[in-house]
């Protein structure tokens, strides 16, 4: 019996050193030496290679290695009866809280123009007339979490899901109607969904044409979710008239994209939360005692929902 870490991107093995250290008893393995496949009973995956999991013949689960699970959900090698979990604590989203309220309040307190004005010695106070509107695509583990952190500033929040399930007081809208009224609402709409059939280019010339006139765009899901050719005319028509954007179609972003120069694009490389070793070792470690006792993984995927 033995425990994969594979990330096919990325130097797993202080991650591996640490769940070991965790762990005494149990026989992690960090990718590429796998030792023999076939004593693998869970393997924690982010962009595993392709034709990896073929050879882990003695898997009991699988579990991503972040909180997206589309390189796993849609990797015809993932046998479909296998338990699928990801690794979502709360320091993650805690993490991408803090990114949101900070690209929110930077703009909303209009703080790029001190920067300016001490430049030139100049005092002017200012502050925003308004309050804005928070608007979440997606209400999960992670909206939920940012949610908070803009309702305990007092910002008021709505959301869109596919349930529409209420959860707390926050106002969850759903469907193609409920996605219009919020878009019309928002000052900061954000994507927070998973990339899913359902939620693939979503962000789209529709949608835009719906936002409210002068609304920022924050877009931290995934790439795919945005239509990149829709998004320089609608900044044209200012709705949405800045977009800050953290994850791409293509990652790294080419240098030669032109979103590198538009002035109504702000760029970050996907990193507006990162998963900390720390809190991915104290989890990988739960999931597999768990599946060791014939438990499903932490933070099981509904496969046929794709998230
Ligand atoms: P969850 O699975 O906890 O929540 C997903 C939310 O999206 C739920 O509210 C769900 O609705 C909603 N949703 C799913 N499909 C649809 C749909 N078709 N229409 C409307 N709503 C939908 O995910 P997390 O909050 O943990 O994470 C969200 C995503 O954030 C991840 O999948 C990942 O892609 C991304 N991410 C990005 C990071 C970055 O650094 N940029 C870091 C970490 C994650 P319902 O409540 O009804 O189920
Ligand atoms: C994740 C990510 O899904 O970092 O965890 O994008």
């Amino acid at each position: 019996m033995a425990l994969l870490i594979c990330a096919s991107d990325r130097d797993t093995s202080r991650l591996a050193a640490r769940v070991a250290a965790m762990a005494p008893g149990v026989n992690v393995r960090n990718w590429p030496d796998i030792g023999q496949p076939e004593d693998i009973d869970f393997a924690v995956l982010w962009r595993q290679p392709p034709g990896l999991l073929p050879r882990l013949t003695g898997l009991k689960a699988v579990s991503s290695l972040g909180a997206g699970v589309e390189h796993l959900v849609n990797d015809p090698d993932l046998p479909e009866h296998l338990p699928l979990g990801r690794l979502a604590g709360p320091k993650l989203a805690s993490d991408m809280a803090a990114y949101l309220v900070a690209q929110v309040l930077w703009h909303w307190k209009g703080l790029d123009r001190f920067a300016g004005q001490q430049s030139e010695r100049r005092w002017q106070p200012w502050t925003p007339r308004h309050t804005p509107t928070i608007g979440l695509l997606g209400y999960g583990h992670l909206g939920q979490a940012c949610a908070r952190a803009f309702q305990a500033l007092d910002l008021p929040v709505t959301a869109w899901t596919r349930s529409g399930q209420s959860i707390d007081d926050t106002v969850v809208h759903s469907g193609a109607s409920g996605l219009a009224t919020l878009a019309a609402q928002a000052d900061y709409l954000i994507c927070l969904l998973p990339l899913t059939d359902q939620t693939r280019g979503i962000l789209n010339q529709r949608l835009f044409t719906t936002m409210k006139p002068d609304s920022v765009l924050i877009s931290v899901g995934r790439g795919p979710h945005l239509i990149e050719a829709d998004l320089a005319p609608a900044l044209e028509q200012r709705r949405p008239a800045l977009a800050i954007l953290d994850v791409f179609d293509q990652e790294p972003l080419p240098a030669d994209h032109p979103f590198w120069q538009h002035p109504q694009i702000r760029i970050t490389p996907h990193c507006s939360a990162i998963t900390r070793s720390d809190e991915a070792a104290e989890l990988i470690v739960e999931s597999y005692h768990r599946v060791r006792k014939g438990l499903p993984p932490l933070g099981l995927v509904k496969r046929e929902r794709g998230y």
